[in-house]
């Protein structure tokens, strides 16, 4: 059985069938998809010391945007998916290292990349999250790059490399994902010179000033431009790209306007290609929610009138998310509008992650402090002004809180895209809901409809609290259709077709 990473449920017996094959029996439409995350995982449920039966598993599957978007491709095309080992029991159930997944159906194959503690901390907690997220968001003050990082980063490429080498067949494409693997196209491209590679960068890519300050910075790229397309959310991040590539390798050829670096013989499409979500999905689970029940299941004796607006920001608590900044513009908004008092709560729906890293346990303390400070500085009796939970919700729920919230705050210093921002306003399906998004999130290129702010603008987010507050019911919904349509447009197979698109063109 298989169910999501919010409720799992013990497994049966897992069978390790490779699938690489698409539903008609060839290979031209199937594919591989290479990520750090696996799309299913499996845990050993009870001591699997004392009795290591294959059938005490639970397996989960990762909710992420990313598997929402690939899964279905890859159980209708069919191939395999080379990801990191992150559960517990993900071994002991594969057949050399593979497993056939979904679990119950079994439409494709998970190749599973088993890493050592030190190999995560200095690839992942190392080289990919202390030095490429905080370099990509332009955050250049929090890069850390000690020496371990960018040995692991290196080895765990390699060893990703092998297993695509090891799984590709000559007409499959490989594709890539996100900012752990930079390395591993280059390796592949060395052992396949033939093959099709793909790359899809989920984060901002900087400026080619900001980029000098990347420790490796040379081999990052000359990574990445081993594939034949290479896929941004924005085109800005796209030319960002090429410029990049234009200020590193004197030797190559750059043309910014058509996305195309031509280095060594070899030529590399640079593409804008905005993820969306599974605009039906939410809107289903939100039309579906009982918003009182939920605001009880989440707010709990936080919220004792239950028809105060609730404001909500939903995102991990990481430090390019802008959620300081927020409690910042909440204080100011309380206190140069007194009346505002008592009026609304502001629900922040933080989730855990990479604590192992200073920067996010300060954070995660920061923030702490924040929703105390506020408390004591306005809370009442009868008004709690922030609430703050950290529960990981299931998609019903929090679909469900999508809906129950009058204004959502999504104010990250940058972002790739920020699917929070696509999510929201679709899952007001009672047609109320105001969306304040930062300006330098890649979601302000696509979505239109939103009061954009600067993320750094403590005083402007504060006046679109205000605004989103009071809007008039007209604008209100017209904002909202058009938010709607504009997310929309992007969600379905789109992304997928896109990127490929690309390659033919090139
Ligand atoms: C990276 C890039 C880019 C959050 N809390 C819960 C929960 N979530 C879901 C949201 C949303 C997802 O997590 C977060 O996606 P974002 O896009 O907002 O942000 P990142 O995690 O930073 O993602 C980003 C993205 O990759 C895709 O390319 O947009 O820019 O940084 O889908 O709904 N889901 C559930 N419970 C929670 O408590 N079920």
């Amino acid at each position: 059985m298989v169910t999501t990473r919010d409720d799992s449920l013990i497994a049966p017996r897992v069978l390790s069938v490779p699938v690489t094959r698409s539903a008609d029996g060839s290979t031209g439409g199937s594919l591989v998809v290479v990520s750090n995350r696996e799309p299913y995982s499996h845990e050993w449920v009870g001591d699997a010391v004392a009795d290591p039966d294959e059938s005490d598993t639970r397996v989960t599957a990762a909710t992420g945007g990313l598997t929402s978007a690939l899964d279905p491709i890859l159980r209708s095309r069919g191939g395999t998916w080379v990801a990191w080992a992150s559960g517990g029991a993900d071994m002991a159930v594969a057949d050399d290292g593979e497993v056939g997944v979904p679990p119950d159906e079994e439409r494709y194959t998970l190749r599973r990349v088993p890493l050592s503690e030190s190999a995560v901390e200095g690839y992942y907690d190392g080289y990919a999250n202390q030095v490429l997220w905080p370099l990509c968001h332009e955050d250049t003050g929090r890069i850390w790059a000690a020496p371990s990082f960018w040995t692991q980063y290196r080895a765990v490429n390699e060893r990703f490399a092998e297993a695509v080498v090891d799984v590709t067949e000559a007409d499959q494409r490989v594709w890539f994902q996100d900012y752990h693997l930079a390395l591993a196209p280059r390796r592949v491209r060395e052992a396949r010179p033939d093959a099709t590679l793909h790359h899809f960068w989920h984060i901002p890519w900087p400026a080619p000033g900001v980029f000098a300050h990347c420790p490796h910075g040379g081999d990052v790229l000359d990574g990445l431009l081993a594939c034949d397309a290479v896929g941004f959310h924005t085109a800005e991040y796209a030319a960002e790209f090429c410029r990049t590539a234009d200020a590193t390798f004197p030797d190559a050829t750059v043309d910014v306007d058509s996305g195309v670096v031509r280095r060594d013989g070899h030529e590399t499409r640079a593409v804008a290609n905005p993820l969306g979500i599974e605009a039906d999905g939410v809107r289903r689970r939100a039309g579906a929610a009982d918003t009182d029940a939920v605001r009880r299941d989440v707010l709990g004796d936080a919220l004792p009138d239950p028809s105060i607006p609730l404001v909500l920001g939903v995102e991990r608590l990481d430090y390019t998310k802008g959620i300081l900044e927020r409690f910042a513009a909440l204080e100011h908004l309380w206190e140069t509008h007194p009346e505002r008092r008592g009026t609304f709560t502001y629900v922040q729906k933080a989730s855990r992650t990479r604590e192992s890293i200073p920067a996010y346990s300060d954070y995660r303390a920061a923030v702490h402090d924040a929703v105390d400070r506020l408390a004591e500085r306005f809370g009442t009796d009868d008004w709690r002004p922030v609430v703050l939970t950290e529960r990981r919700l299931d998609r019903d729920t929090l679909a469900g809180l999508y809906r129950a919230a009058d204004v959502a705050l999504v104010t990250p210093h940058r972002d790739g895209m920020n699917l929070v921002a696509h999510e929201y306003p679709v899952a007001c399906v009672d047609g109320e809901g105001v969306l304040v998004l930062s300006e330098l999130a890649g979601a302000a290129t696509t979505l239109d409809g939103a009061l954009t702010v600067n993320p750094h603008d403590v005083e402007a987010i504060a006046g679109a609290i205000d605004r989103a507050l009071g809007l008039d019911d007209d604008e209100r919904r017209a904002r909202l259709d058009r938010l709607c349509a504009t997310v929309d447009d992007l969600a379905g197979d789109g992304w997928v077709e896109r990127q490929f698109d690309a390659e033919e063109r090139a």
